[in-house]
């Protein structure tokens, strides 16, 4: 059985790539939307009737649980689609969140996501939650999902356009910042070019796989093959970019089936 990982686009492969890292025994079988990413500018309801659907499709090949790996997924669509199915669903969000707790000395927060996720307020609800002292400055930033999906994230122009994205934030007033959408890894080393070393990038990728293996491991559901998994991927719009993009990202050969 495979650990099945979601995402509108090619992000949740960011969390695909720390799960293969962590958990070498695991199959995973990825779906990216990409057809229909972003995500991040459509209602809550959409969101959440795609995920649906990804989720169905996703539970025919009968996997031992469902990972979100999409911020704005998990904000319109957790609650759902967990009461929904029989096995486990995480997110993103308070992975996210919990290690921004962990790694933050000042108590001083910023989240940068999708225009869904940060009006959602579920990052700030999810760090309030586990602490209340924690102060969080937030942003949208609609121009960087677009970049990645296009494979734009090493281009030159990508610094301006991260600049930009980040101009209302101030890195003086806070010691991490979540990478509160599972594209922005992607564009990892222009954000803290922008931020300045004094700002700690958090990624929710790692904490999510953690949790993956306590899941797995509690429940007695760890693979145990000594053969090297074969993942598969999915995705709905260009396969030929989704190859791309995913290839250069895991450092994998990616061989495109019919
Ligand atoms: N990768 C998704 C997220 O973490 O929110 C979102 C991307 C999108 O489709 N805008």
């Amino acid at each position: 059985q495979a650990i099945a990982i979601l995402d509108s686009g090619v992000g949740g492969l960011t969390v695909a790539k720390e799960v293969m890292r962590q958990l070498p025994r695991e199959k995973v079988i990825y779906f990216g939307d990409t057809a229909r990413a972003p995500y991040g500018p459509r209602t809550p309801e959409e969101v959440r009737q795609f995920t649906e659907q990804i989720v169905d499709y996703l539970l025919q090949y009968d996997p031992k649980m469902i990972v979100i790996a999409c911020n704005t997924a998990t904000a319109a669509a957790l609650d759902y689609i967990s009461a929904k199915v029989q096995i486990p669903v995480i997110g993103v969000i308070h992975p996210g969140a919990r290690a921004a707790i962990s790694a933050t000395k000042t108590g001083h927060v910023g989240v940068i996501g999708t225009a869904g996720t940060i009006g959602s307020g579920a990052y700030t609800a999810a760090l309030k939650q586990l602490s209340p002292y924690v102060q969080v400055q937030s942003q949208a930033c609609p121009t960087l999902v677009p970049l990645v999906e296009q494979g734009l994230f090493r281009a030159e122009g990508s610094l301006q356009v991260v600049r930009e994205a980040l101009s209302t934030l101030h890195p003086d007033e806070m010691d991490c910042l979540i990478l509160g959408c599972t594209h922005y890894p992607f564009l990892i080393d222009t954000i803290q070019q922008v931020m300045g070393d004094g700002v700690k990038l958090i990624s929710s990728a790692d904490e999510t796989a953690r949790e993956i293996s306590t899941i797995l491991y509690d429940k007695g559901q760890l693979a145990s093959s000594e053969e090297t998994p074969v993942h598969q991927f999915f995705c709905t719009g260009d396969a030929e970019m989704f190859q791309s993009i995913a290839a250069e990202w895991l450092g994998e050969h990616i061989r495109r089936t019919p």
